[in-house]
């Protein structure tokens, strides 16, 4: 392949400006590389940029969602609530990116159209939208695990004579919700955080749910300034409480077995756990509670009260149960007066499994047994996850193979972080890292980091490309398969395993992520590192 002429060249180009493209323009700015962000929209933060949702916001403690690596922003920034909403986010990304200097390396409204190997000059070229081609020798991908948002495939949906759209595209400008006709189709994290927020500032509200979620109080409060200076004063030992949870977050799973611990002992627990912020609730249970089938079935019962107890209408409650899968074995979305919502004259819940959607008419929705009509209709169906963002551009490797055809019966990687085929693509944040199973920013940090000290062994002993073998990344698959059969996720439909009925073909088993845990990862990466970067192919 001939290098295009007058082509822009980079030691590396990253694509995306959110959490993970802003941390690694840093590192490798630090390292002393000539680097260049392509983001497609026209600010900076990603997630934080795209969803502007009423109720978006963490269910990672803010804390613990703030990057570790600097001390000094980490003291600098104060969070105003211990689980901060979306607008506070972004302009703490803002913050950052200002802090560090990292503005002038980035470039917004540029869409990659494609990005393409070249064997001969050992580099990566990238055609953005508009026709517009730059170079380098590391292509590093930072777009997002839930960047890739799917809309159902219901006929007539082009019909609606309201407003409508899907919670990724939430629109910047103002959106009047007050006397509005609401529908919201869909109850993962996404949608629960909506229908809090919204059900007290619409005029009616309807929920269309096809599978609930198993929810848990969040427990969101703000942060006061003695609180803050607490944590500037335990910064050390905050971040070590963060690297020694196999979930990243501020919890540690108890090491007893569910049955081990007497009966009253253990409820008690729960109830302590079901009072307290956060995450805890689903990973610093009893280790067994989302492995072992039995500890697993006790503990959804006693979830199953706990949401029972606060919805008036036994019928409501019932159809908000899961009854097709286990608590957390799906992404447990975290919630305050979720449940509470539904007791409100003004909230309606369709049960889509029993009344299903036949279209959408100008008017608003027809199931099979009434036509609704609404004046917004939120769609909060979901996302192509981790690989969807991948598939949206063209990736092409050596001898023009394509990355999505590589991987359309799941994605095939080595630690994550590289594909064979694909010289000095570093796909940061990509399937079958520990990014997805666990808080997404520690993981980045380490991923980011390694890929970083990768090139700066690279740069060190003269080494151009770099790729793994296909035994190396056989060995990953097989390891990332059989931690998936150690743990009862595969018994569930959701992203984690790769489902979305929106898509063709998505309707069977993937394993895309890492479900060993964060400490596990690390320590797998360090582990290739120290072993002259075991299973990479590095000429
Ligand atoms: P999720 O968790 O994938 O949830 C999508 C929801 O939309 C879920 O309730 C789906 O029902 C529902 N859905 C999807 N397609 C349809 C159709 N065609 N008809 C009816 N209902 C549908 O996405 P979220 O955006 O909520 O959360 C994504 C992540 O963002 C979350 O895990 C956090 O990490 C942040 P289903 O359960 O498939 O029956």
């Amino acid at each position: 392949m001939t290098k295009p002429e007058q082509q822009e060249t980079h030691d590396a180009i990253i694509i995306g400006a959110g959490v993970t493209g802003i941390f690694m323009l840093h590192k490798l700015l630090g390292m002393g590389m000539d680097v260049t962000v392509v983001e497609a929209a026209a600010r900076l933060g990603g997630t934080w940029n795209k969803n502007r949702y009423p109720g978006c916001r963490f269910d990672s403690e803010s804390y613990s969602y703030g990057y570790t690596f600097s001390k000094e922003i980490f003291e600098e920034w104060k969070w105003s609530e211990h689980f901060a909403g979306q607008p506070e986010t972004l302009r703490y990304l803002e913050f950052v990116v200002d802090k560090l200097g990292l503005i002038d390396h980035m470039q917004f409204g540029c869409t990659v159209k494609t990005a393409t190997y070249d064997e001969e000059g050992r580099c990566w070229h990238v055609e953005l939208e508009g026709g517009r081609t730059l170079s380098a020798r590391y292509l590093c991908t930072a777009i997002g695990l839930l960047s890739a948002p799917t809309l159902p495939r219901i006929d007539g949906m082009g019909d609606f004579e309201g407003e409508s759209f899907h919670t990724y595209d939430w629109p910047e400008e103002e959106v009047v919700l007050a006397g509005k006709r609401v529908a919201v189709i869909g109850t993962g994290a996404t949608g629960v955080q909506i229908i809090s927020e919204i059900a007290d500032k619409v005029d009616q509200l309807t929920v269309f749910q096809r599978r609930p979620n198993w929810c848990a109080p969040l427990h969101n409060s703000p942060v006061d300034d003695q609180t803050h200076e607490d944590f500037k004063s335990r910064f050390d030992e905050w971040v070590e409480l963060i690297q020694a949870s196999p979930s990243g977050f501020a919890h540690q799973p108890i090491i007893r077995r569910t049955k081990d611990v007497p009966k009253e002992e253990r409820y008690a627990f729960w109830e302590e756990l079901y009072a307290s912020p956060g995450f805890g609730i689903w990973v610093g249970n009893y280790f067994d509670a989302t492995l072992d089938p039995e500890a697993n079935a006790e503990f959804s019962e006693f979830i199953a009260r706990k949401t029972r107890e606060r919805i008036d209408d036994p019928e409501v409650a019932d159809i908000l149960i899961p009854k097709d899968h286990g608590f957390g074995t799906r992404r447990v979305p975290l919630e305050t007066r979720y449940y509470e919502q539904y007791n409100r004259d003004n909230v309606r819940l369709v049960d889509v499994s029993k009344s299903p959607i036949e279209c959408i008419t100008a008017k608003g929705i027809k199931t099979a047994e009434e036509e609704h009509e609404f004046d917004l209709i939120i769609y909060a169906t979901g996302f192509d996850a981790i690989t969807g963002a991948f598939d949206r551009m063209e990736i092409i490797g050596r001898d023009g193979e394509k990355l999505a055809d590589k991987w359309m019966d799941g994605p095939q990687t080595y630690m994550g972080i590289q594909v064979p085929g694909f010289p000095n693509l570093l796909t940061l944040a990509g399937p079958q890292s520990a990014s997805h199973g666990s808080n997404f920013p520690p993981a980045i940090e380490a991923v980011c980091g390694w890929a970083c000290g990768l090139i700066e062994y690279m740069r060190d002993n003269g080494y151009e490309t770099c790729e793994p073998t296909n035994a190396a990344h056989e060995e990953w698959e097989k390891s990332v398969r059989e931690a998936y059969g150690n743990t009862l996720i595969p018994t569930a439909k959701s992203w984690f395993t790769g489902y979305n009925s929106n898509i063709e073909g998505h309707d069977k088993m993937r394993y895309l992520v890492y479900l060993r845990g964060a400490v596990n990862f690390r320590s797998e990466l360090v582990d290739v590192s120290s072993n002259g970067y075991r299973g990479f192919d590095i000429r």
